[in-house]
């Protein structure tokens, strides 16, 4: 349906997204792709408003719904007016994040209704799904421990580890059913994993492309 391709990097905190899409870059690169990068909740002034009003911690208690509709609301933006004029003229969008978080997240982590998350995709996104997702997996003791050394802790950073224990376990679950979701082992050494990562790539880039 477009001729650029939408690839998302999935995962914990501290699972390596940031580098893993580097990988992707240079692949790209070296097969004379053109790319953006974007990032949710994010990528367009008006959702980078809506990410510190989500993210930041506030006096007020931010309920699981809200969070969910502005992960949304920033999503549609995104996909509006940056993702899909992007894919349409031929440029390949890197995204960092997308509605496999929200699925994660607000659906395993916060224990929203499957119901919910389902007709709000659907009413919001319609068929839009990116064409791969890489799902970083780390067990979330270990992902916590890279990236909290990096100062202080965010709204959601904040969680104690059960809530990361069931994101995690939903992300595996809906990767399990879904064979445009490649788990990476996020466990290994950095070289192991962005070699994996690239041999993923190739193997996708050959039959998809
Ligand atoms: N969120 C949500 O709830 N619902 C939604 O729908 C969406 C998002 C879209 C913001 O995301 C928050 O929003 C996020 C989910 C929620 N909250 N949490 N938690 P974000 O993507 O901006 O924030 P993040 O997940 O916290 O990103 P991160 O910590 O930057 O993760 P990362 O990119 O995977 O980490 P990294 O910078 O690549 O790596 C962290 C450190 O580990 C770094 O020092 C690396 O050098 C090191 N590292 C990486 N790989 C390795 C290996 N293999 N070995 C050793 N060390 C490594």
């Amino acid at each position: 349906m477009y001729s650029g391709k939408f690839i998302v990097v999935e995962g914990l905190e501290g699972a390596g997204k940031s580098s893993a899409i580097k990988v992707i870059e240079s692949f790209l690169t070296r097969n004379g792709k053109p790319f953006i990068n974007t990032r949710e909740p994010g990528g367009t002034p008006l959702a980078e408003k809506l990410r510190e009003l989500v993210i930041q911690t506030s006096e007020e208690f931010l309920t699981s719904e809200a969070e969910l509709m502005m992960m949304y609301a920033s999503r549609v933006q995104l996909i509006h007016n940056v993702i899909k004029p992007h894919l349409e003229k031929g440029t390949w969008v890197i995204g960092d994040r997308h509605d496999l978080s929200s699925q994660a997240y607000q659906g395993g982590g916060r224990q929203l209704s499957t119901q919910l998350l389902q007709t709000l995709r659907a009413a919001v996104l319609g068929d839009f799904r990116p064409d791969l997702t890489l799902y970083m997996d780390i067990e979330p003791s270990i992902g916590l421990s890279r990236a909290r050394g990096r100062g202080e802790l965010d709204r959601i950073e904040q969680e104690d580890v059960s809530f990361f224990e069931r994101t995690r376990a939903r992300y595996l679950e809906i990767a399990k059913q879904d064979d445009s979701i490649i788990t990476i082992n996020a466990e290994h050494d950095m070289s192991t994993v962005h070699q994996n990562i690239l041999n993923q790539l190739e193997q996708w880039f050959e039959h998809k492309c």
